[in-house]
Order: C-alpha cells, then structure tokens, then sequence
C-alpha cells in the first residue's frame, strides 16, 4: 500500500509497542509516510525512540505534553522547520485521574472534570490549530482522532471520559466546519475496547472484552491493526470526500439493542 507516498504526518499519543496510535504509525510508515512522534514526557521518551528506530525512514521524535500551549507552539515550528508543511495528523490522547474512573460519576470533582476534558478534547482544538496553516501551505490535509462508544451511551467506570469523547466528537464537527474551506478534513474512528495501556487497571476490562466478543455481529474482538487499516483510509486520499465522520470499528457491536 503506498496511499501515503511522500506524505508528512504527525503522530501524537504513541506510548509503548500497544498504544493503537504506534499501529497506526506503523502502517502509515509502510504506506509511505515520513512521520514525526511526539512523547508525552522525558519517561516515555526512551520507549518512543526506541519505536522509532524500526520504522523507515527514521520519524523524527519530538516532546509533546497536550497541556501545554508552550510545547504545541514548539511541536508545530519544529514540524514546519523538518517538512515545511503537513498532510494528516492522528490525535490519540486520553486521560482522566484514576479516582474520576473509580468512583460515580456524579462524584466528579471540578478538577478531574477540568482534567479530563483539556486532555482528552481541548487538546484537539489547540494541536488542529496549530497544524491547519502547515496542511493549508500542502493544499489541505486530514485530521483524525479516536474516540469511544461511551460518547453516546453509558459504560460502567468509563464516567467523565465518556463527557469528554462527547465534547472531542461534537468538536470534530465544529473543526470540521472551520477546517473545511482550507481543504483539511477532521474525522474520528470509535473503535472497540483493545487492551492498551489506556484499558489497564481498569476493573472488569476481560469482562468487557468477553462482552463484545459474545454481542457483536462478527463475535471477535478487534485489533489495533485493524483501527489502523481504516486510519489509513482517512488519512490519505481514498477519505478525500469525508469529513466530520465518526467511523465506527468494532466489529459491529454498536448495533445491537441486545
Ligand atoms: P495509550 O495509553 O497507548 O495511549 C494514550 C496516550 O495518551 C498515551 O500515549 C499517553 O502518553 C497520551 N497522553 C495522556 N496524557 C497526555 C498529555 N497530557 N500529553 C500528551 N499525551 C498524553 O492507549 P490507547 O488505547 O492507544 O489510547 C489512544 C486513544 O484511543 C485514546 O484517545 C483512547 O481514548 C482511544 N480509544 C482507546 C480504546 C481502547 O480500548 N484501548 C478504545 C477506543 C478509543
Ligand atoms: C476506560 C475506563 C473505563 C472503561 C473503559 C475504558 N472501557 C474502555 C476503556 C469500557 C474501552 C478504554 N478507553 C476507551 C479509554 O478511552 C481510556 C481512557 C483512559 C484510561 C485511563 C487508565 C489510567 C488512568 N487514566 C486513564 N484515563 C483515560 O489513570
């Protein structure tokens, strides 16, 4: 597959070797790709570019805490100074504090909720504005992020992340809208529960996995590597007439009422 020959991407939210956003790196690199990596702080930097030394031609690394307005400032000169402009960018940040995702949801604190919804949703808005003059200097580009069925209805502990990934799919359509005369695309993929570091320690999570695999239409669960595929679809110019999507890949489990 070469759909993205001689493209610049940017990756953020690669963790470790199961983080879904390293599988989509990886495939976006076999599909041609030159990428940039960002980090998320100096912990996980030796994991990324150790990743990194196995994808050709080697992606440059760069840190990237969404937090801060400082380092997405730093993270977009950078990208324009290495590629001097962008085609697609993959947006795969999450987080909320352990306690919002333990305890009932109306027990959220103002802090958690703050929290959540800048890292997981805000992040988009700040990284997509960033981005959006380099992709406007390529003649456009595609923007994806991930996103998860508890949007739209309710899973147990998935609480204040589930608020979130509303805000992160309805501002899909708002960037999508804003983003869409400069010719830059803006779409999710909801995918299915995958065992990352993102599910761990999250109590009952092999129940939750069993619970697809018993509910959905193709009785399995998914696979990274299949986020991917579709990824890629999105990303490059096969997806060139989609935007403000949200593609479902889960196996066909949000279809079923029982
Ligand atoms: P992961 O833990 O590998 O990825 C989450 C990433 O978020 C990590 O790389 C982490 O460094 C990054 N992150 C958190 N806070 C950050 C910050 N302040 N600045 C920069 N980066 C930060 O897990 P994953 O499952 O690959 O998650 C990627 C995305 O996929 C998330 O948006 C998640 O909600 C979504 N998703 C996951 C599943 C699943 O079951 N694993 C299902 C649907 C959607
Ligand atoms: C996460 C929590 C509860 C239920 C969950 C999940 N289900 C699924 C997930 C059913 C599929 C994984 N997911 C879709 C996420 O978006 C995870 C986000 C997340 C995970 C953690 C765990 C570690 C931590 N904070 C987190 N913040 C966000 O401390």
């Amino acid at each position: 597959m070469s759909d993205l020959q001689g493209k610049h991407g940017l990756i953020v939210g690669v963790a470790n070797k199961r983080s879904i956003a390293w599988s989509i790196a990886q495939a976006a690199s076999r599909a041609g790709a030159m990428l940039a990596l960002t980090y998320q702080g100096e912990r996980l930097e030796e994991n990324v570019r150790e990743l990194g030394t196995t994808l050709s031609p080697s992606p440059l690394i760069l840190p990237c805490d969404v937090t801060s307005d400082e380092q997405i400032a730093e993270l977009g000169a950078a990208v324009e100074r290495e590629f001097g402009g962008l085609d697609f960018l993959l947006h795969a940040v999450a987080f909320a504090s352990r306690e919002a995702l333990q305890a009932p949801y109306v027990q959220t604190s103002r802090a958690a909720f703050r929290e959540a919804l800048d890292i997981s949703a805000y992040s988009l808005v700040a990284l997509s504005r960033e981005v959006a003059p380099l992709m406007s200097a390529r003649g456009g580009g595609s923007i994806l992020t991930l996103t998860y069925l508890g949007s739209q209805r309710v899973f147990p502990n998935y609480n204040v992340m589930g608020v979130a990934k509303a805000a992160l799919e309805a501002s899909v359509r708002y960037l999508a809208s804003d983003l869409g005369p400069q010719n830059i695309r803006v779409n999710a993929i909801s995918a299915g529960p995958i065992k990352t570091l993102a599910a761990s320690g999250i109590s009952g999570f092999s129940n939750i996995l069993q619970l697809y695999r018993e509910r959905a239409p193709l009785r399995r669960n998914i696979e990274a590597a299949e986020v991917a595929d579709a990824a890629i679809f999105l990303l490059g110019p096969r997806g060139c007439a989609i935007t403000a999507e949200v593609l479902t890949v889960d196996a066909g489990f949000q279809a079923m009422g029982m």
